[in-house]
């Protein structure tokens, strides 16, 4: 049977979450009519409540000497340098937050090593008022971030380059990038400040429209030599309001440094880039911003894109929790896995192990969050020895379900279609 009454009902997730929204610009002077008229993404824009204590500058970071400095265990990663992919096969028995020595790493550079103490987030730009410039910003340390009133988020971080291997392997049309299969995704509880929170005490101007938030790590320098300066990506007004936080723990703990330690952006349902780590600055802009992880990098462009499209939210994808060319018992045995979608809670996952011909719905386990995933059992019977396709298929409550192939884009994002997992059922 589908169990359907562990679903987060997305008219109430949604109702419930613009209520929320309304409320707040209420409470900012915007009467209901006007936020409704202007739509509620449309008019939040809050004024500020004046400037936050100057507290010195951002502190340049010192370097690790290997780019990721947690060790990397060949049984719970695959280790690209720079980059560390968490193995779906070493999932089963972790719970629905992943560890933060367990969590996938996507460093541009590498993991620059701040101290909390030395930590401040610099805000500057035209969108502030008296714009206050980036050599003599508005300025907030770790210790005034800690006392501001915090929010948990629990949310994925995926790298929207997340399954390109299988645009090679399935489709036959490579991308450049890292090859990721599955495991550049992971689900935490984040706890920290709204960025509404710090932007409004910062003195935020109604004509602002986007922020930039910048990474403390080294410059990214791309293999031409050029040199794109600190990670950084622009966020625009409306999404900084929703719910995105200036996050300092994960499941409890101090963000691990690889992650972000002390403070990242957690921009819940959007691309990986979205959640600057090591946050030292946030320009606030009257005018569209643009940087190279918005141009350049992270736009899906190719044949089937003639007017390239900066990537935002998320998509719907699926894996089970099992290596490719796994070797299963030939016996009843319970296949488990996890699906996720950026823009809605997942509403039913389908199973196929022949190859897509038929397929049976999963069993969905209890909780399934909205910017995070739901966990799955299906259980299943091999009907003997031999090479079977496992194939999970989820659908979202925004109505997209995974679809067999996707159209080929250079940069390699965004491959969301149904997975084909080869395995061997043991003789
Ligand atoms: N400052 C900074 N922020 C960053 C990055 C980076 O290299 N530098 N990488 C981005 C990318 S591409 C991804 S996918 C996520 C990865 O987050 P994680 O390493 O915590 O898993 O961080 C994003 N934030
Ligand atoms: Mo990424």
């Amino acid at each position: 049977m589908h169990d359907q009454e562990q679903f987060v009902d997305e008219d109430t997730y949604f109702a419930v979450r613009e209520e929320q929204l309304v409320r707040k610009l209420e409470r900012s002077g915007y009467t209901r009519r006007q936020i409704l008229r202007n739509g509620a993404a449309g008019a939040l824009l809050l004024a500020g409540a004046g400037r936050l204590a100057s507290a010195g500058r951002a502190r340049a970071a010192t370097t690790a000497s290997s780019p990721i400095v947690k060790p990397l265990p060949p049984e719970w990663f695959i280790d690209y340098g720079t980059n560390a992919e968490m193995r779906w096969d070493a999932v089963p028995g972790l719970g629905y937050f992943i560890p933060g020595e367990r969590f996938f790493v996507r460093d541009h550079t590498s993991t620059p090593l701040i101290e909390a103490n030395t930590w401040t987030l610099g805000l500057w730009g035209d969108g502030l008022r008296g714009s206050p410039t980036q050599s003599n910003p508005v300025t907030l340390n770790y210790q005034q971030l800690r006392r501001l009133p915090s929010v948990e988020v629990p949310a994925f971080i995926e790298c929207a380059g997340n399954g390109r291997s299988f645009l090679n392997t399935q489709q036959n049309t490579p991308a450049s990038g890292t090859q990721w299969g599955l495991g550049a995704i992971g689900v935490g509880n984040w706890r920290g400040v709204p960025l509404a929170e710090v932007l409004e005490r910062a003195g935020i101007s109604r004509s602002a429209v986007d922020i930039m938030p910048a990474g403390l790590d080294p410059d990214y320098v791309d293999a031409g030599g050029v040199d794109h300066g600190p990670v950084r990506r622009p966020l625009p007004i409306a999404k900084a309001f929703e719910n995105t936080i200036l996050a300092y723990e994960l499941n409890g703990q101090p963000l691990p440094p690889d992650n972000g330690y002390p403070v990242r952006l957690v921009v819940p349902g959007w691309v990986g880039v979205a959640n600057i780590k090591w946050v030292g600055q946030i320009q606030v802009s009257r005018e569209p911003l643009y940087s190279y992880w918005n141009t350049t990098g992270y736009i899906l462009e190719g044949p089937a894109y003639p007017n390239p499209i900066p990537l935002s939210t998320q998509v719907v994808k699926s894996a089970f929790e099992l290596a490719l060319n796994a070797t299963l018992p030939n016996q009843r045995q319970v296949l488990t896995g996890r699906s996720w979608s950026g823009l809605a809670p997942i509403k039913r996952v389908d199973i196929s192990t022949d190859g897509g011909l038929s397929w049976r719905p999963a069993r969905l386990r209890w909780p399934n969050l909205p910017n995070a995933w739901v966990r799955w059992e299906y259980p299943w019977t091999p009907p003997g020895p031999g090479s079977y396709t496992l194939q999970a298929r989820a659908t979202d409550w925004a109505g997209r379900a995974q679809p067999a192939t996707v159209p080929f884009n250079t940069l390699g994002y965004l491959f969301w279609a149904t997975v084909k997992h080869p395995v061997t059922v043991a003789s």
